[in-house]
Order: structure tokens, then C-alpha cells, then sequence
């Protein structure tokens, strides 16, 4: 295990994609402060966490009798950040234990940083417009600093909703479409079982949500959506989902007293860095990867 750490500290790829990790992280700041967001401290541990909608080992930790959940995303710290600030983000550290066939997918670490976005009364689209702007300033500013073989997008970028895709490309149509398409696209309208209760139902059973896709085979990018924010939906929403209420009453608690409406999104950091490296693994975005089923440090 050792033998293998120590080539990767010296690999000059690993060390070129950190470099350029670096900048786009300084980009994504300057971009977000312009834009008047606040950057927030990320949350690492907490009662309260993302549920996800598929099945993660459980990571918590037990201090002084209090049950801690190593953060899987920060979605319910965002929506109350929107208390005192309109628009905030976090490059948030996120612990996912996923089982051992997601290795195979090149996308997914146990641990890896996400930026987590919100905005106080944006819409699905709002935010879907930041991102497209957001991604072309960092490609523009990192692309000639490290030579990236890589277009700048050109927004809007194209949108198909999970209902075509999937009647188009049966249940792989991610993997197809990123296959086929040549610039980043959205993929909308997830269905209620695919996502989580926080994301704002506006059809029966279709979410005000969306996925941003790379192209070339990279795969997803980012998810995010409208939020629900309304007591009683996010009640039933719960129900629905098949939980238990208890089991979220503290932000169940926060909700009663209000929780502004929002909308947001999440944009892998090590996905972004493999997708303007042309990685052929996550593994190889950052110098101490949690490779799922591996020893690391
Ligand atoms: N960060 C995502 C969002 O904003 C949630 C997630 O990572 N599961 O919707």
C-alpha cells in the first residue's frame, strides 16, 4: 500500500491535476464572491445529513452519547444558511461509504469535496444559468494557464428531461448520452424515487430538479434542484419516501419555524478536475484518495 501512495506522490499527472484543481477552486471563489455569494465553513459532522437515495454504509460517530453522521451532503445546512445570507457556498468535504461495485464507475470516492451552492428564491433555471457561466469562466481561466485540451461550452447548454432520455436510451441513458454529446447538458425532471424529499415536487411524482452532464463519457457533474420548503410537504414528502419522521425530527423541528425557499446544486470538485485533465479516474484528481474497497491514508 505504501509502494503504491509513494508513486502517486510523485506521479506528475496526479501532481498537474492538483495544480490545476487549485486554480479552479480560486476561479470558482472569485466567480462566486462577484456574483455576491458567501463562502460558508463546511460542516463535517452533524445530527443531521443527507439521507441520499441509495444505499451507503452507515458512517456516525458516538461523543458523549450524541449520535454524529459524517456529512454525505450539506443540502440541509445550506437551506438554513439561507437564514441570515441570500446567497451562500462551501467546498464541502463529503464521507460516502459506497459498496464496492461504484469503484468501477471511475466517478466515486469515498471521500471527496463537493461545491455546494444555494440560493434564497432562485428557481431550477436560475441556478441552471450560474452554473453554465460559472463553468465556462473556469474553463476560459484554467484552459490557458495549463494548456487543457478542452472547448469553452457555449450555454445554453442543451436539456433533455429523464423521461425522454429514458425512453430513448433505456436505464443507462446517463452513460449513452454522455457517450454521444460533445459539451456539457442538463438532464431534468428527475422522477420522485430517484431523488431525495428535499427537492421540490411541481408534477405529480417530477421533481424540479436537474443533473449537469459532462460530455465524452464523463459522466454526471453536479445535481441540485428546487427545494421544498413548506412543513407539511416536506412531512409528507418524508412519508412518502418511505422514512420515518423521527428519524429527521430536528429538521423537521427547523422547518415548522421556517426555512427559506431556495434552490441549489452540487458540483463534484475531483469529477470537474478529471473532466478537464481527461482523467481516466476520480483516483487520480487528488493526492490522498479513499479508493472504495482500498486501504489509503
Ligand atoms: N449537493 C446536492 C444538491 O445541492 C445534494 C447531494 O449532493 N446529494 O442538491
Amino acid at each position: 500500500m505504501i509502494d503504491k501512495i509513494y508513486s502517486k506522490l510523485q506521479d506528475e499527472r496526479v501532481k498537474r491535476a492538483v495544480e490545476v484543481q487549485s486554480h479552479v477552486r480560486y476561479e470558482l471563489k472569485r466567480f462566486l464572491h462577484e456574483k455576491g455569494f458567501v463562502e460558508i465553513p463546511p460542516v463535517i459532522i452533524s445530527p443531521l445529513t443527507d439521507p441520499l437515495r441509495h444505499e451507503t454504509y452507515e458512517a456516525t460517530i458516538n461523543y458523549y452519547g450524541h449520535r454524529y453522521s459524517l456529512t454525505k451532503s450539506m443540502i440541509f445546512h445550506k437551506q438554513l444558511a439561507l437564514i441570515p445570507f441570500e446567497k451562500i457556498f462551501a467546498f464541502s468535504p463529503n464521507v460516502r461509504l459506497e459498496p464496492v461495485h461504484a469503484r468501477s464507475s471511475k466517478r466515486h470516492l469515498a471521500e471527496f469535496t463537493q461545491l455546494d451552492l444555494e440560493m434564497r428564491d432562485a428557481t431550477r433555471e436560475d441556478i441552471m444559468e450560474l452554473v453554465e457561466e460559472m463553468l465556462v469562466h473556469v474553463i476560459k481561466n484554467v484552459k490557458s494557464r495549463f494548456s487543457l485540451d478542452i472547448d469553452v461550452p457555449s450555454p445554453p447548454f442543451p436539456e433533455i428531461t429523464f423521461q425522454q432520455a429514458y425512453s430513448k436510451y433505456g436505464k443507462d441513458f446517463e452513460v449513452e448520452l454522455s457517450k454521444e454529446m460533445d459539451t456539457p447538458f442538463w438532464i431534468v425532471d428527475m422522477p420522485i424515487t430517484h431523488r431525495e424529499f428535499y427537492d421540490r415536487e411541481y408534477k405529480e411524482g417530477i421533481l424540479r430538479d436537474m443533473d449537469l452532464i459532462y460530455p465524452y463519457g464523463f459522466g454526471e457533474a453536479a445535481s441540485g434542484g428546487e427545494r421544498e420548503y413548506r412543513y407539511e410537504r416536506i412531512l409528507d414528502r418524508i412519508k412518502r419516501g418511505g422514512y420515518k419522521p423521527e428519524d429527521f425530527k430536528l429538521y423537521l423541528e427547523f422547518a415548522k419555524r421556517g426555512i427559506p425557499r431556495s434552490a441549489g446544486i452540487g458540483i463534484g470538485m475531483e469529477r470537474l478536475t478529471r473532466f478537464l485533465c481527461k482523467l481516466k479516474s476520480v483516483e487520480d484528481a487528488t493526492l490522498f484518495p479513499k479508493v472504495i474497497g482500498e486501504p489509503g491514508i
